[in-house]
């Protein structure tokens, strides 16, 4: 064998950056119904050749699509999926969690619904219920409220609901895609948009209602907002004019840094609390997709978690103690646990459907 000639370099490079195609964004959802009307994607017109699809969402690009890609035949877009099981939820199979609540997503036959799981109960219950796509459930940070995004009301908008299932409604309401949200820890959300052309990253006061805008790019995707427990710098995900990467914001200055890359691709990025360290999926490991951690100055990246299979969507629960995220080492996506440091990884779901994006609390909230 020669060696890889120029020409294949940029090929296997190309299908890595497509590989992690980051599931943090506005999913499939918001890139069905985005990428024929989105002039803007025209400003990034090489990306499109890595597979960096057009759109709304990380996800859209690839964040369902990517998994398929990266393990032909372990998922299926919930849109694809055979018949025969319970068409209303993904409510089938055992649960086993160490402590505290998970949120995620249960992708069902036609929607993608909310559910909730508590340690020590004999099944999940569902938050959502509903043909519609609910998607990127998130703990306020007292526990009493999820935020996520949805089609629901025929496009994507975030959407908040209590930690009982009462309280549905809908915080946003505009003809872009909002997606992603995450909560300050005073209480406020951050989002994703491309409400103003091109994806960037907000902030939304619910008691004012008042939205601010945080970044301002002017191509690519952007999306996956976590803030850091000060509240006073976030991380997010954007893929710039190349691949996938890590970025920390600070709210009071304005800057913004770049800290993983400029290869292999980063993206899933979540601020752990307690600590200055922040998770995030690396498209490193050419066989699957592994959680790493990094300081916010970009320094000291190390291994968090997940050697087999694809490993996507990390969170921690709300002091850091605890870690979640979702790996499809057996076949389809289940939910996994460790403490926060990624020691002592166990399996929490056992199903025939796909859990996504959990997100875990431990305490108040009842
Ligand atoms: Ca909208
Ligand atoms: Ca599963």
């Amino acid at each position: 064998m020669s060696p890889p000639s120029r020409l294949v370099w940029p090929l296997l490079l190309a299908g890595l950056v497509a590989m992690i195609a980051c599931s943090d964004g506005a999913d499939t959802a918001a890139e069905d119904r985005n990428a024929p009307t989105v002039g803007e994607d025209g400003a990034s017109p090489a990306a499109g050749g890595a597979g960096a699809a057009p759109g709304a969402g990380e996800a859209g690009a690839t964040p369902e699509g990517g998994e398929a890609a990266a393990t032909p035949g372990a998922t299926q877009p919930p849109d694809s999926r055979s018949p025969g099981g319970p068409s209303t939820q993904g409510g089938v199979g055992s649960f086993s969690l160490s402590r505290g609540r998970v949120v995620y997503e249960s992708h069902g036959a036609d929607r993608v619904d909310i559910h909730r799981y508590e340690a020590g109960t004999a099944a999940p219950v569902a938050l959502t219920d509903r043909r519609a796509r609910d998607l990127r459930p998130r703990w306020s940070p007292d526990g009493l409220q999820v935020a996520f995004f949805s089609d629901a009301s025929g496009n994507d908008d975030i959407w908040v609901v209590n930690a009982d299932g009462s309280g549905l409604r809908q915080l946003t309401d505009h003809p872009g895609a909002d997606f992603d949200p995450d909560w300050l820890p005073d209480g406020r959300l951050l989002f994703a948009s491309d409400r103003d052309g091109d994806q960037n990253i907000y902030m939304l006061d619910p008691r004012s209602g008042t939205i601010t805008q945080l970044t301002h790019y002017d191509s690519g995707r952007t999306g996956g907002p976590s803030a850091a427990a000060d509240g006073r710098r976030i991380t997010f995900s954007s893929d710039g004019m190349f691949s996938w990467q890590v970025y920390v914001l600070d709210l009071d200055s304005g800057a913004i840094e770049r800290i993983t890359g400029p290869v292999p691709g980063a993206c899933n990025s979540a601020w752990r609390p307690g600590s200055d360290r922040i998770a995030y999926m690396s498209g490193g490991d050419l066989i699957g997709t592994d959680l790493r951690s990094i300081a916010p100055s970009g320094a000291d990246s190390r291994r968090l978690a997940g050697d087999t299979g694809n490993n996507e969507d990390p969170q921690f629960s709300e002091d850091g103690s605890r870690l979640v995220w979702v790996s499809d080492r057996d076949g389809n996506w289940e939910i996994w646990e460790a403490d926060g440091d990624g020691n002592g990884e166990r399996r929490v779901s056992r199903t025939p459907q796909d859990e996504r994006h959990p997100d875990l609390h431990l305490g108040g909230g009842r």
